[in-house]
């Protein structure tokens, strides 16, 4: 770490480090010497294949930001002295950021910070509609590509860990049995009413800064920035807003959403997006979240039968509580199905 931070002009015995932030992928300190903080993230080698491609897009978005002169910009990583701003260590990928004097949350806690964050991810996506997403790189390959990850949960169930298979039977049964999702994906890549757009991909309220007044400052973490649909960026809100509790609660009892976050989130996201979006996508703003919860259920079941080789799990039987999480959370979702795709129409029309 004293290496990378010295190509920043920052020198051992004159900052302290600690670690920082919740992420479950990449590795992130703060640093503090007598002038300011620091950031510092480690880029995990084994997701993301080539870190260079994250930094590639993130200069051609503020590129992009710049010259069409858009009131929105990107917290960009700071420059080394080696005129990089993302720079190599032993064959690991760092980047350095100024740290944004600011708020962050773990869970929403209140509606309003869901209304400002969803707002912030749609004004992300809407000051960037007119960049051509063929100009962005893929860091990670087919990230939500739901098709895959079904095909990666029927593979671990055939070669997973015989043992973990057994045990996770049933949840496996339940998963299969929400196939439809799937289908109602494929509907969608085929549909030329659902566009690629600018895509965040990690929309969790961690991911926002938030002024003293909660007001949203900026969205960070881009790393996943990448051409994809609306359905991934509102449906991680859905996933990750709508519980008072997160995918990390074990007390399944708890799981509940929570009506005025749902409108919170159509208000934000839609008082930004309402133009840019199609009427039959404003109609899968429901389904989004279906989707997402959906795939995040497949990716910790997924992990659990491989033996937890993507997730950090702090235990065992950790990715296997976190699929049954999100199960449950799906199923609370479906129960709101139809109440919420009205309350979306009656949200639309108001915009
Ligand atoms: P990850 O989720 O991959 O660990 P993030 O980029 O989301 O990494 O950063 C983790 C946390 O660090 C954020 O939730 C936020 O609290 C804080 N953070 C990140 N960048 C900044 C910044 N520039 N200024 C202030 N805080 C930041
Ligand atoms: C990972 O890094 P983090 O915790 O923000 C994952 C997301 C999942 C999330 C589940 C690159 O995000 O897709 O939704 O965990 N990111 C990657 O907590 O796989
Ligand atoms: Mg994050």
């Amino acid at each position: 770490m004293h290496n990378v931070l010295n190509l920043y002009h920052l020198h051992q015995g004159e900052y302290t480090t600690g670690n920082y932030g919740n992420g479950l992928i990449n590795t992130t300190w703060i640093i503090t010497d007598k002038h300011q903080k620091y950031i510092l993230q480690r880029i995990n080698r084994k997701v993301f294949a080539d870190p260079e491609l994250i930094d590639e897009n993130i200069q051609t978005l503020h590129e992009h930001l710049l010259e069409y002169r858009t009131d929105h910009s990107i917290i960009m990583p700071l420059v080394s002295q080696t005129g990089k701003t993302m720079v190599s260590c032993e064959n690991e990928y760092y980047r350095l950021f100024k740290f944004i004097p600011s708020r962050t949350y773990l869970v929403a806690t209140s509606a309003d910070v869901a209304f400002e964050a969803a707002k912030q991810f749609g004004k992300f996506t809407k000051s960037l509609s007119n960049f051509n997403t063929d100009e962005l790189y893929e860091p990670i390959p087919h990230f939500h590509d739901l098709n895959l990850r079904y095909t990666q949960f029927l593979q671990a169930i055939k070669s997973g860990d015989k043992n973990r298979i057994h045990k996770a039977e049933k949840i496996i049964e339940s998963l299969k049995g929400h196939k439809i999702i799937v289908d109602a994906y494929n509907d969608i890549i085929q549909n030329p009413s659902f566009k690629k757009r600018v895509t965040h991909h990690d929309t969790k309220i961690s991911n926002v800064l938030f002024d003293e007044d909660n007001k949203g400052i900026a969205v960070i973490d881009l790393d996943t920035t990448m051409p994809g649909y609306f359905i991934s960026d509102v449906g991680d809100m859905l996933r990750t807003y709508l519980a008072a509790v997160s995918e990390e609660e074990i007390n399944f009892d708890l799981i509940e959403i929570r009506d005025e976050y749902f409108k919170a989130i159509a208000q934000g996201y839609l008082s930004e997006m309402k133009e840019e979006l199609s009427a039959e996508e404003v109609n899968a703003f429901v389904y989004a979240g279906k989707f997402m919860i959906y795939m995040q259920a497949l990716r910790f079941i997924t992990d659990y039968l491989n033996n937890d080789i993507y997730y950090a799990a702090k235990y065992p039987e950790h990715n296997y509580n976190r699929a049954q999480n999100q199960l449950r959370l799906l199923e609370c979702l479906i129960e709101k199905e139809e109440q919420y795709n009205l309350l979306v129409q009656q949200i639309a029309s108001e915009f």
